[in-house]
């Protein structure tokens, strides 16, 4: 498109990126071959293309997930979160991100034995280098599962707790994530209620699959971010509410076509939010499972709605301003 040079010029902010969401099907048979990890049966896993191929076609949230969750069982010792983290950020740097918020989720490692230092450790190294070498800033986001018991993620919490990793700056803030509909909408009240009373950052992912109360839910919990909330759209006063108290929406168009909660970027409620006055930022989510990063991403929404360089100011600058950074930091950006 003729704005892609301006897109990639564009100082981007990341909110929505799971780590283990960015381990691409290259990586997945290297750490298995490093750590001596067997891959399920499942013939998609013959090799890198039939694997590549099985993820275009994911028929829901819970499809992928199944997936998600298998390949990251090849991540074991610090350094292959270090390297994952790493080769994520590269290809951040290279897409013109200048500041990344990164979520992980020690659940589901913990649940193979992996110790929670080990995963926290070797991320916070990935950060650190990416600081470093490449200029980028990054905040962790650790991420509780709602598909697993919620005393798992209070064993983490816990951990989380213990090792001060919010006072010493290791993790930033705190998430939920995975399997929407089912699950008790509120399961995370009593984790997010003592969270907010040490004032760490919270956000939710609310408003993929599920209908607005799963967002107004996360609203009550203490969420000040919402993760997706396309289906804000269908609650016409919260939708008002999330603009009159500036909540920012990371939203992920090719995910959201991936995992088929629209048919289209064109049914990503882009312009709704714009008129509405909505802040939301655009991001990958998955990337090496739904077919681009972030730039990708920041195109396909070009191809759909056609936006003018004035519109793109404000979608990139509102992403800076409700980044979880200090206002130098934001200077630095805009
Ligand atoms: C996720 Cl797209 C999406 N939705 C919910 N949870 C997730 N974890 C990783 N990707
Ligand atoms: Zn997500």
């Amino acid at each position: 498109s003729p704005l892609h040079e301006f897109l990639e010029g564009l100082p981007k902010c990341e909110h929505h990126v799971h780590l283990e969401g960015t381990l691409e099907p290259e990586l997945i048979f290297e750490l298995a071959s490093r750590n001596g990890i067997t891959l399920p049966t499942d013939p998609v896993y013959t090799s890198v293309e039939t694997l590549k191929k099985r993820y275009e076609h994911f028929s829901n949230l819970d499809d992928f997930l199944h997936f998600y969750f298998e390949g990251m069982a090849v991540l074991r010792k610090e350094e292959d979160f270090a390297d994952l983290a790493w080769a994520y950020f590269q290809k951040a740097h290279a897409d013109g991100v200048h500041h990344a918020e990164v979520f992980f989720d020690p659940q589901v490692h913990e649940s193979r034995g992996v110790p929670y230092d080990t995963i926290v450790t070797g991320f916070s190294k990935g950060c650190k280098r990416a600081e470093t070498e490449l200029g980028l800033s990054t905040r962790l986001i650790l991420c509780f599962v709602r598909h697993l018991p919620v005393a798992s993620a209070k064993e983490v919490y816990e951990e989380f707790v213990a090792h001060k990793h919010f006072e010493s700056g290791v993790v930033h803030g705190l998430g939920w994530s995975s399997s929407e509909v089912g699950p008790p909408k509120d399961m995370f009240r009593e984790i997010y209620a003592s969270a907010a009373q040490k004032n760490i950052p919270l956000t939710a992912h609310a408003g993929e699959e599920g209908d607005p109360t799963y967002i107004s839910t996360a609203l009550e919990l203490g969420a000040r971010r919402i993760d997706h909330g396309i289906r804000l759209v269908e609650d016409e006063e919260l939708m008002k509410r999330v603009a009159r108290e500036s909540i920012l929406l990371t939203v992920c168009p090719l995910s959201n076509v991936r995992l088929r909660c629209v048919t289209s970027v064109k049914e990503v409620p882009i312009r709704q939010f714009l008129e509405a006055g909505v802040k939301f930022s655009i991001n990958s989510d998955d990337p090496a499972y739904f077919g681009g990063y972030i730039l990708d991403n920041y195109c396909a929404v070009q191809e759909a709605f056609n936006l003018n360089v004035l519109e793109w100011r404000i979608i990139a600058e509102n992403s800076v301003q409700e980044s979880w950074v200090d206002d130098s930091r934001k200077a630095e950006m805009l």
